[in-house]
């Protein structure tokens, strides 16, 4: 059974098989979740990141979690907010992409902190619009797989978000 769950939380916490980084392109840290990510798994982490040679908006790469209690980290990266037609687009695919490497790696549950609703001024509302609907969809469509997804919200604003869309 696949099953989603709202939750204000740290993600460096979660015990999940794998979290999601919102990142940037080069992969090799920042601030936001990606500082607080790269702090508590330990210098290990960005070693191995400078293995993968950076990301493109919307797609996604793995690394394994070091010192958190993921086992994994997805990291991938969020459009810088423009206003334009493809900012939901790539914002899905943040999403979907995530889900399908988690899932290529045998993992069954993720969690997702607000990617983009940061410092790259996607505005929360209409960003946990694009995730919430992502997510379903990737949930509607591997219905067999069995996937737990814990949508990490770091302060009440985007729980309220999240809660609005799910209830
Ligand atoms: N746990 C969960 N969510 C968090 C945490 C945390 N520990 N810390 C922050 N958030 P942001 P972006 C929330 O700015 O907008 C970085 O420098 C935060 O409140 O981290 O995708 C990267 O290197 C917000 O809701 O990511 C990039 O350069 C959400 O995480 C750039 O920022 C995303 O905020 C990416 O910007």
């Amino acid at each position: 059974m696949n099953t989603i769950k709202i939750q204000k939380m740290d993600i460096t916490q979660a015990d999940t098989d794998c979290i999601v980084n919102a990142a940037n392109k080069s992969l090799l840290g920042g601030g936001g979740v990606d500082g607080a990510i790269h702090r508590a798994a330990g210098p290990e982490l960005l070693a191995e990141c400078r293995t993968l040679h950076g990301c493109e908006t919307g797609q996604a790469k793995i690394t394994k979690g070091y010192n958190l209690k993921a086992k994994y980290v997805i990291h991938t990266v969020g459009p810088i907010y423009s206003g334009r037609e493809d900012d939901p687009m790539l914002l899905r695919d943040c999403y979907i992409n995530s889900l399908n490497l988690a899932k290529a790696n045998g993992l069954h549950s993720i969690a997702f902190p607000a990617i983009s609703t940061g410092v790259y001024g996607y505005p929360v509302k209409e960003a946990a619009e694009v995730s919430y609907k992502a997510v379903t969809d990737w949930l509607t469509e591997n219905a067999d797989y069995g996937m737990d997804v814990l949508l990490a919200c770091f302060n009440d604003k985007t729980v309220e978000a999240y809660r609005s869309i799910s209830e």
